[in-house]
């Protein structure tokens, strides 16, 4: 018996969810996504959803689903097709930081996230009194919660851009791997049914 060898086709587009309380900044993080990287394409598919694609060899579609209590219903549709899950934190709202850490224990108990990658931005770095990464990563307690996938929490400014050009190459680098990761275990599960 020989072994199989498999040909990846080429990743070149990854679905990251973004998800974090009201007022986290996301939809200031994408305006920056969006001037600062030239190919781009914002399709109006209605709903509260953006779709921006960065990057001309590869393409991170960033799906922002809205924080608002009425919408965190709709999250779970968009689980199951996220490459990756990019958290977006008010590392300055020392009143909500308990809330948005219920809100990010409760999306990495769903099943479609399992082993899904994970940025928290620790963003608002710039107002003082903003908790740096360290503190986050422990008040969050993300090496516990994901221990089992691969992670990184990076301090940013959405309003300044700091700390989003490290967040963006390594969000690519954790969802090409995987995007293949899962290409590998569909691949194996097609063989072992032959
Ligand atoms: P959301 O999309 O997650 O709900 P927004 O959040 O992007 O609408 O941001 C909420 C507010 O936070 C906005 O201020 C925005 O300018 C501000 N904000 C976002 N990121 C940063 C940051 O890194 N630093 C600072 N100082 N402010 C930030 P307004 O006044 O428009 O409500
Ligand atoms: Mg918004």
């Amino acid at each position: 018996m020989g072994l199989q060898h498999t040909k990846h086709s080429e990743v070149k587009q990854a679905n990251i969810l973004m998800l974090g309380l009201d007022s986290a900044g996301k939809s200031t993080l994408l305006y920056k996504f969006k001037y600062k990287d030239v190919f781009l394409t914002v399709p109006t598919i209605g709903f509260n959803v953006d779709m921006i694609d960065t990057r001309k060899d590869f393409t991170l579609t960033f799906w922002d689903v809205g924080g608002q209590q009425k919408m965190r219903r709709s999250w779970c549709n968009f689980l199951e097709n996220a490459d990756g899950l990019l958290y977006v934190v008010d590392s300055s709202d020392k009143r909500r930081l308990e809330e948005s850490k219920k809100e990010f224990e409760l999306i990495l108990k769903n099943e479609f996230l399992k082993s899904v990658p994970v940025i928290v931005l620790a963003n608002k770095q710039d107002l003082p009194g903003a908790l740096n990464a360290e503190e986050i990563t422990r008040r969050f307690n993300v090496k516990k919660h994901c221990s089992n996938k691969n992670w990184y929490v990076q301090p940013c400014c959405a309003i300044t851009g700091a700390g989003l050009s490290e967040a963006l190459q390594r969000l690519t680098t954790f969802a090409k791997h995987y995007i293949r990761a899962k290409e590998t275990s569909t691949t194996f599960k097609e063989i072992e049914t032959l």
